[in-house]
């Protein structure tokens, strides 16, 4: 193998190390499995659109009543301020677009300094 082949592929196990370094609080964080699969173009910066991505695929393998809602006990922990927040039609369970804006959240709390991209670094301080 040349050197031009190899590299990419040590990147990828090394941001996929980075992230997976990452423990996320089960409480109040994502799963650090969100951050590991996110970073789809392996730049180990993961964009808003990559987020997005990830957040649809996570609320498709959560909803396991097939209801097109997460309820709680389909969310796991999480943080009741937060969720309620997220809630607008306060049924207790998050649609599609509650659940974007539900992540989103944690994305904008994660990005300190707002360029829009999660760094591994940023993850760690959180
Ligand atoms: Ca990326
Ligand atoms: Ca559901
Ligand atoms: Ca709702």
């Amino acid at each position: 193998m040349t050197v031009s082949r190899v590299l990419p592929l040590i990147m990828f196990f090394a941001s996929l190390t980075a992230f997976a370094e990452v423990r996320a609080d089960a409480a109040t964080g994502l799963p650090p499995v969100v951050m590991e699969k996110a970073d789809t173009n392996q730049d180990d910066r993961i964009d808003r659109q990559e987020f997005e991505n990830r957040i649809i695929e996570m609320f498709q393998s959560s909803d396991k009543d097939g209801d097109q809602r997460l309820s709680i006990p389909e969310l796991g922990p999480v943080n009741e301020k937060p969720f309620q927040e997220a809630d607008k039609n306060n049924n207790k369970k998050l649609n599609l677009k509650e659940y974007i804006r539900f992540r989103f959240a944690d994305f904008d709390r994660v990005d300190q300094d707002n360029d829009n991209l999660i760094t591994p670094r940023e993850l760690q301080n959180w």
